[in-house]
């Protein structure tokens, strides 16, 4: 429990120490093996549990994809007027990120507690299905964000798994995380799609050297500096087991596990890329005091207010 001081807790997954170094994953990926009662089919939980990620295309109606894009593409819209071009930075109040030059609107966290259409399609009762099927529990809404790459401008992220600053940062235990990305535009090699390391996911990356307070303020907007594993590490597992890229139309989503190695590069393609990003807790793997850091990251990017998320009941 948080109760417990910091230096007597477990840690399955040190990192943040002064090497680069590979741990064995100790938490199952797929929480309860060779269960059939749920969306996903056999071949698809095996293909989760291998690779560590699963595309599911057209799993949304296109209409009503179209209809939530042009929602959302309006609020960025609104939203980068009422910025003026001005830089937003991550802060306990402001959940917006802008790109480092331009002004535009990168990320929008929270989106699903501040717009109602976003929250409808992060509770679509299959989708909820498909992640209890595999975490095997109850789930809360962890973090969620309308993330933008826009034509020419949106820059990528660095290698990464999420599981690793979620687990030294804001303090997540184990390994029973989902994140699932929504496609709004095509997502295609030219506009920096997700590009994934397949099987990843079943080693722990330990990243060297300690991040400080407040790194969100950074991390989120300019290349993540601190939990990104070394050139070596990357080349090594990606000679080994390859780089996938993520692509689909609009309505197609990923489901992939929070350990798992990926990034994306900058979209110099003329096509925009928009997508929501929803991660899905365990609701038994709580957070507790952050293991690296002192203070916790703000609400709208690691909540610690596990709502239980209820599906809707009228279907999308
Ligand atoms: O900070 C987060 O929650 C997520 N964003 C980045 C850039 N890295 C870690 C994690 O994926
Ligand atoms: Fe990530």
């Amino acid at each position: 429990s948080s109760n417990v001081p910091v230096s007597q807790r477990p840690d399955y997954y040190p990192t943040r120490q002064n090497s680069f170094t590979i741990l064995p994953r100790t938490d199952p990926v797929v929480w309860n093996k060779g269960c059939t009662d749920g969306p996903l089919t056999a071949a698809q939980i095996a293909q989760y549990e291998d690779e560590g990620y699963l595309i599911i295309r057209n799993f949304f109606n296109e209409e009503k994809i179209r209809i939530l894009r042009a929602d959302v593409k309006n609020i960025q819209r609104e939203l980068e007027e009422s910025l003026g071009g001005k830089d937003s930075v991550l802060s306990e109040t402001v959940n917006l990120v802008t790109e480092p030059r331009s002004g535009r609107l990168r990320s929008i966290f929270a989106a699903h507690k501040h717009y109602e259409k976003v929250d409808k399609f992060t509770r679509h009762p299959i989708l909820l299905n498909s992640v209890k099927q595999i975490l095997a529990d109850d789930v809360y809404i962890f973090q969620n964000r309308i993330n933008f790459q826009e034509a020419f401008e949106g820059t990528g992220f660095y290698w990464h798994s999420d599981f690793e600053t979620w687990h030294t940062e804001d303090g997540m235990p184990r390994i029973r995380a989902m994140s699932c990305v929504i496609f709004l535009d095509k997502n295609a090699c030219q506009n920096g799609a997700l590009m994934v390391i397949p099987g990843s996911h079943k080693l722990f990356f330990s990243c060297a050297g300690t991040a400080p307070d407040h790194n969100w303020e950074t991390s989120l907007k300019l290349p993540q500096a601190y939990g990104v594993p070394s050139r070596e590490q990357v080349t090594g597992i990606a000679n080994k087991q390859g780089i996938k890229y993520c692509t689909g139309d609009p309505g197609t989503i990923i489901l992939f596990d929070s350990n798992l190695m990926h990034g994306s590069h900058s979209n110099l393609s003329p096509w925009g890329r928009t997508n929501i990003f929803t991660v899905y807790n365990s609701i038994t793997n709580k957070l507790i005091e952050p293991y690296t850091t002192t203070a916790c990251r703000p609400e709208h990017l690691a909540t610690r207010d596990p709502e239980m998320v209820q599906p809707i009941k009228s279907s999308l």
